[in-house]
């Protein structure tokens, strides 16, 4: 390891090697790609050594399947895991380096659209952490996530080159390519793989990310000597496509459009990730692979890579020469599904006349499948039709992945308890029945590194000041800051911290919009992607309320409030495009209302993502998760959020369900229909938002007012969301959970008066978090699905 002058002189060297430049000649963007390839040199041996070892030990590994990793920016943790930001602080000090500038001239790695794929990264972390046998296997993006700007309160996209500036961490392996076979005319595709080191925290695992490029198959098979235009085209034709693979994520988590390039992605992935994980068990285990499912464990990550299910049969059948049993045997032990949604209109399926002429034989073994499993039905129930139809993999034409994906594994999960009752009492009931065996819950969960060490090193040190270090690698141990939840002398370093990142994002906010904050109001905070469902249109709906109770009696005793907001959305979601302009209007009007006396300000921030997170989350005061209960799966902010000493309001969904058995309701503001009332709402049809309209004042005065030409903006801009909210049965309970909503935000105004409480709860949420970080969720895993064990890398 390097001392401190040792860190400074290889710094200012690796910049003239690699910039050409003097130290203060360099920008910040020279600074941190020196920094970081210095880094690189440290990971190598590592990596190697970690390999080695489970190769030699044959340990089993996990192969976790995700069509998004959204893993953000990596110097800062890198450094931390590997036990150098000490040192490298203290050396860019003294060079006169500010270390937050250089590390923030690192682009986040935005490969995913929210929190599926951040989901993905917090395992990936957690396993290295843990010293699992882990891996991710991924696609290579161009553009990663698209970069969200508002222009004149309306969302642009823009295209997200995050790969323009050479990414540093990725070791492109082109002698690891393999080929993936499409049916005609697209014929071989040549996959590469480019992988990214996942360190472990403090000890000496490195697993690796593989992210797969697409490129032209080596050699074509023309006829030099006479190429005809005929020739050319399909050349062309075939070149257009292999690049649009890896080019673009699909920036819609909401609807389910069966467009034909996401399918060729997905097969792509499994295909290639596939493949190289076999050829890599027959040269290290032997060409036998009766033992398949003893060896790895392949995860799949909802439902976009379940053509693993039929890739992977195909590979045991047409390759392996294996028998259909056989083989389906292997598969089945192998695969392990988790479902992260139950919105119908999300749920994959895809087409029967595009799968079968994409991926011919691929749809011949799903067909197959599809006869099997459904004799096996007709065998358990027979003569029930309606059934064996509701359960096919196959129906109306289309193949439906999460029956696939149920019927290809031998475990289906969901992500927070609520979430995995209702996937066994109503999404997937009928495969609850037949196979109650298979179904599990596996509540989600974040890692504390990034989320609160990295984060947020003011809390983490005084946490550390208060209890010692335990809590680093046994997050539960937070729970030893609960005799501390009254102590005065406690609570006012605590609300040094928070003041101290709310001024830090008050600063950002300054610099970036020129909107200046009071510091001492609550921020009140909803981040997250924008969904109908997620409902920040309520939350906007109540800024109105209030807005308009302070315009009639500005006298009116509240606390100050900041209201922030961000989160992009689907290009093509209308709504969701509406909402954001709505947020923005209201900020102009409210922010620019002298007789609000500065008492509320709002604020969108722009192009949300990992990094932004990071600065917003650690400077929250109250956590708004409101989703209509039964519709967020788990939702992972809220985690953050309490995590960071944030109070939650939000409703009986999701997650929110467990972070009130852990902290006591008394520490969380819950409001609303629990999700079986909204069922019951939904399903008896009482639930006309017509009926509170013209019953609650309030309600009529706030949906009127986008409407009647109280907002400052030209036309009919906000009908659309007025005609949402009341149409029977279209919209997301808004209206019907209103009032509620209401009390609830009267409630937090009357805790926050009380101080002292209002730090105790803070406490007793963060020391409560630690049951949510993703370490206590992946060892669940690796005990219950993976039947993976940690690696004691030898030190050499
Ligand atoms: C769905 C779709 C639908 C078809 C079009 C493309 C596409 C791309 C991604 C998705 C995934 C949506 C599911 C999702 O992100 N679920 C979120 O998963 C989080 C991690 O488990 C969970 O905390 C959130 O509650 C859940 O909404």
């Amino acid at each position: 390891m390097l001392t401190k002058e040792e860190c400074k002189a290889a710094l200012q060297k690796r910049i003239l090697a690699l910039a050409g430049t003097s130290l203060d000649e360099a920008s910040a963007a020279d600074k941190y790609a020196a920094l970081a390839s210095l880094i690189r040199d440290y990971i190598g041996q590592r990596w190697v050594d970690t390999t080695r070892y489970y190769d030699d030990q044959k340990q089993k590994q996990v192969y976790y399947f995700s069509i998004e990793f959204l893993p953000g920016r990596l110097l800062d943790t890198n450094l931390r895991n590997l036990g150098l930001r000490e040192v490298w602080c203290e050396a860019l000090a003294e060079l006169g380096i500010d270390y937050t500038e250089l590390a923030n001239a690192e682009r986040d790695a935005g490969l995913g659209n929210g929190g599926l794929g951040r989901l993905a990264a917090c395992f990936l972390d957690s396993l290295a952490s843990l010293g699992l046998p882990g891996h991710g296997c991924g696609i290579r993006y161009t553009y990663g996530l698209f970069e969200q700007s508002i222009i004149d309160g309306v969302q642009v996209e823009k295209p997200d080159t995050w790969l323009s500036d050479l990414d540093i961490w990725e070791y492109r392996k082109a002698g690891k390519a393999v080929t993936v076979e499409f049916g005609p005319p697209l014929g071989t595709v040549k996959a590469v793989p480019y992988d990214i080191p996942v360190i472990g925290f403090d000890n000496r695992t490195v697993n690796t990310l593989r992210l797969w490029s697409a490129e032209l198959r080596d050699g074509l098979n023309v006829n030099y000597s006479s190429l005809t235009p005929g020739d050319i085209r399909k050349l062309l034709e075939y070149k257009n496509w292999v690049e649009a693979i890896s080019q673009i994520l699909y920036p819609d988590d909401r609807y389910e459009e069966g467009r034909h390039l996401r399918l060729v992605q997905e097969y792509f992935l499994v295909s290639a990730g596939l493949k190289s994980i076999i050829r890599h068990i027959k040269r290290k285990q032997g060409s036998n692979l009766s033992y398949l499912a003893n060896q790895i464990a392949i995860h799949i990550n909802d439902t976009h890579p379940a053509l693993a299910i039929p890739e992977l049969m195909r590979i045991l059948m047409d390759e392996e020469g294996m028998g259909w049993d056989e083989a389906w045997d292997i598969t089945t032990h192998t695969i392990s599904y988790t479902n992260h949604t139950v919105l119908p209109e999300a749920l994959e399926k895809w087409p029967v006349d595009q799968l079968r002429s994409l991926l011919p034989r691929i749809y011949e073994i799903i067909h197959e499948i599809n006869e099997r499993f459904c004799a096996e039905l007709w065998k358990r129930y027979p003569g029930e039709w309606d059934r064996i139809a509701a359960m096919a993999v196959i129906a109306d034409g289309f193949v439906k992945m999460a029956h696939l994906a149920v019927a290809g594994s031998h475990s289906v999960n969901g992500v927070a308890e609520l979430h995995s009752r209702i996937l066994q009492d109503d999404l997937l009931h009928l495969f609850y029945q037949h196979t109650p065996q298979k179904f599990n819950n596996k509540t989600n969960g974040i890692t504390h590194r990034r989320w609160l060490l990295s984060a947020n090193p003011g809390l983490a040190g005084l946490i550390t000041d208060t209890i010692g270090p335990a809590w680093l690698q046994r997050p539960t141990e937070l729970e030893r800051l609960l005799p501390f939840a009254a102590s005065t002398a406690f609570q006012q370093k605590l609300t040094a911290v928070k003041q101290d990142r709310k001024e830090a994002l008050a600063k950002f906010i300054f610099d970036n919009y020129h909107i200046t904050l009071d510091t001492h109001s609550l921020f009140d905070v909803q981040v997250k992607r924008i969904h109908a469902y997620k409902r920040q249109l309520l939350n906007a709906l109540r800024i109105m309320e209030l807005y308009q109770r302070l315009k009639a009696d500005p006298g009116l005793d509240i606390l100050p409030r900041t209201f922030i907001f961000a989160g992009k959305a689907a290009p093509g979601y209308y709504l969701a495009k509406k909402v954001i302009q709505l947020i923005v209007t209201l900020s102009k009007q409210i922010n620019n209302d002298p007789a609000i006396q500065d008492k509320l300000k709002i604020v969108f921030l722009e192009n949300y993502n990992v990094s932004l997170a990071e600065l917003i989350i650690p400077a929250a005061d109250i956590s708004e998760q409101i989703s209509t209960a039964g519709k967020e799966a788990s939702g992972t902010s809220n985690m953050k959020f309490m995590m960071n000493g944030a109070i939650t309001i939000g409703t009986l969904d999701g997650a929110n369900v467990e972070i009130r058995e852990a902290v006591g309701d008394e520490n969380i503001v819950i409001f609303g229909l629990t999700a079986e009332e909204a069922t019951a709402c939904y399903q008896t049809g009482q639930c006309d938002p017509m009926i509170i309209y013209n019953q609650d004042e309030r309600v009529r005065n706030c949906v009127n007012q986008l409407i009647d030409g109280s907002l400052p903006v030209i036309g009919d801009e906000f009908k659309p969301l007025y005609e949402y909210l009341l149409h029977p049965n279209g919209a997301f309970l808004e209206l019907q959970d209103f009032a509620a909503y209401l009390d609830a935000q009267a409630k937090i105004d009357r805790l926050f008066r009380n101080k002292h409480a209002r730090w105790q709860m803070a406490i007793k949420n963060i020391a409560h978090s630690g049951r949510f970080s993703s370490d206590r969720t992946v060892k669940e895993y690796a005990d219950a699905i993976w039947h993976i064990r940690p690696a004691e890398i030898p030190q050499r």
